[in-house]
């Protein structure tokens, strides 16, 4: 409405101007007689105008955050009441997934709406090719201001965007560098709060201007789950419930399952990943990771203190304890799920800004407003942090939106989408397109619990092995009930899982007579889709 009032008045303008060359004086006076009737009804066909204004979008992800840890999902780890908001007042995706789980991968999804083989950024090492077309350039030539603020993680510099301001790198949970065209600056203060601070700004900026996107990209909960300070006593007060699968012998599963790096027993560190300082007083004398990581690069002497303040009681008691190794497990799960869910208070909270600002600009109407991550996370299932296999955990990612007078308050939709559906989404809902990338839009769904006509099947691909983790490559297919499975390159081991049965994928079925049909189909759908295959991509 605003934009076409401000289209009237620069036409009006421009009459003014024609009026004054051409006309004679006594024409000139009733023009100005009737100058008050001309404003009336040109205001009048503004507010009648009935082409719809181009929505706005503000898609919010954060870095590595669970559906475990959303309230929306399940509460039984914490209460989310600002991202829940988007679930009461618009739509939840009970089975949002993602292509390729880990970082770089999924951003470059998001923003060409292609699978890894076709986008060319297969793991967190390789740069994305600015070059290649992306659904914000299509945005940018229909007219939009586009803008990315925070994590970005592609090794390349945003292309296409109107503004940028991004985290250096992975980014720093205290006192963080982000860059910009222009320059790389410090600011002071907490990550989820500073990239939330700067989107606000520009949001407040560019009000009745353009149609816009915004790409609101958190750090947190990323690895090391550094909370905020105000919030580190948060959950102090009692032991968070641990997932039935902690202990996992992953007896039934290929040595894929067995030979990963990321279990929290065995392969969190004491002072990044568990904030237990070195026993020796002498930093001097601290192994790199205990000296440069232990608080964060970037904190302050004052933030350092009111760190150790907190954690220093609590892991000397730890330290004296004579624990047996399951006790020393749990104690490393309670520290480990602690911090996580105090960065989430952080980025909940924020979410809530978010939407609080949209209402106070009065923007709310008209944007539709994404909250999702990069991938899921284990959260001690199958005794594990990280993400990357194609289990359920890591698999699926939240997904919720709100788009008012688009999407009913309360809807819950369960056919299978993907990361790969943004892109696609976002050029139908803004009119500039249809179809997009490898995905599909995901506004039939917005007001259906489920499609009929909607794909059947996900396909997934991970690549980063050798690496971090030791996650071995794979790839497969997951249906509304079953999952199947190939993992490759230094092992050819296939596993399959009836997620009906067997949720929590403890109990391998490949070899079982009883699944040998649908098996042999899933197979038989890979083998048909060659490009899916392992060839791919080499190191
Ligand atoms: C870092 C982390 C890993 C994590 C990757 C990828 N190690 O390398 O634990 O898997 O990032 O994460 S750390 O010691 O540096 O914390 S991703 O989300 O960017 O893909
Ligand atoms: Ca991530």
């Amino acid at each position: 409405m605003l934009q076409a009032f401000i289209k009237y008045r620069i036409n009006f303008k421009l009459g003014e101007m024609r009026i004054d060359k051409n006309m004679k004086n006594n024409q000139f006076f009733i023009c100005l007689l009737l100058l008050p009737a001309l404003i009336f009804l040109t205001c009048c066909a503004a507010y009648n105008d009935d082409v719809p204004e181009k929505p706005n979008i503000v898609f919010i992800m954060s870095d590595d955050h669970a559906y475990q840890a959303i309230s929306a999902y399940s509460d039984h780890l914490i209460k989310t009441p600002n991202i829940d908001r988007l679930a009461n007042e618009g739509i939840l995706f009970k089975n949002a997934f993602v292509t390729n789980s880990i970082c770089a991968p999924s951003r470059a999804v998001l923003l060409t709406g292609k699978h890894s083989y076709a986008n060319g950024v297969f793991d967190n090492a390789l740069p994305f090719d600015g070059a290649q077309d992306t659904f914000i350039k299509r945005l940018g030539e229909a007219g939009y201001e586009t803008a990315v603020i925070g994590k970005w993680h592609l090794k390349s510099r945003p292309a296409g965007f109107s503004h940028y301001q991004i985290l250096r790198d992975q980014g720093e949970y205290y006192n963080p560098f982000f860059i910009t065209e222009e320059d790389t600056v410090q600011m002071k203060g907490y990550v989820t709060d500073l990239t939330t601070d700067i989107a606000l700004s520009w949001l407040r900026m560019r009000v009745g201007e353009k149609p816009f996107c915004l790409l609101l990209h958190h750090k947190a909960p990323h690895r090391n789950w550094m909370p905020n300070l105000q919030h580190l006593a948060l959950f102090n007060d009692r032991d968070l419930p641990v997932p039935d699968n902690y202990f996992d012998d992953y007896i039934s599963r290929s040595a894929a399952a067995r030979e990963q790096e990321m279990e929290i027993a065995a392969d969190m560190t004491d002072a990044w990943d568990l904030k237990i300082r070195p026993d020796d007083p002498d930093p001097e004398n601290w192994d790199e990771r205990g000296y440069a990581w232990h608080y964060g690069k970037l904190m302050t002497g004052e933030q350092k203190k009111v760190w150790d303040a907190h954690y220093d009681p609590l892991n000397e008691s730890y330290l004296k304890a004579e624990m047996t190794d399951k006790e020393r497990a749990l104690w490393k799960y309670q520290r480990y799920i602690k911090d996580y869910l105090r960065c989430i208070v952080s980025v909940d909270d924020n979410v809530g800004r978010v939407l609080d600002e949209l209402d106070v600009l009065g923007l709310s109407e008209n944007t539709l407003v994404v909250y999702t991550s990069d991938q899921g996370f284990y959260l001690g299932e199958h005794g594990w942090f990280d993400k990357r296999f194609m289990y359920e955990e890591s698999l699926r990612t939240p997904l919720l939106m709100r788009f008012p007078g688009r999407i009913e308050p309360g809807m819950v939709n369960e056919n299978l989408v993907q990361n790969l559906d943004f892109a696609a989404t976002f050029i139908d809902i803004t009119g500039v397109d249809e179809g997009y990338g490898h995905g599909s839009s995901l506004m039939p769904l917005f007001n259906d619990s489920k499609v009929k006509d909607w794909r059947e099947y996900v396909y997934y691909h991970y690549y980063e092995y050798p690496g971090a983790h030791s996650v071995k490559r794979h790839y497969g297919l997951r249906t509304d009930r079953y999952k199947l499975i190939h993992f490759y390159n230094d092992i050819d081991a296939w596993e399959f899982y009836d997620l009906e049965e067997d949720p929590g994928e403890m109990k391998n079925s490949i070899g079982s007579p009883r699944y040998r049909v649908i098996i042999d189909s899933l197979q038989q759908l890979l083998e048909n889709d060659k490009f899916y295959q392992e060839d791919t991509f080499q190191f």
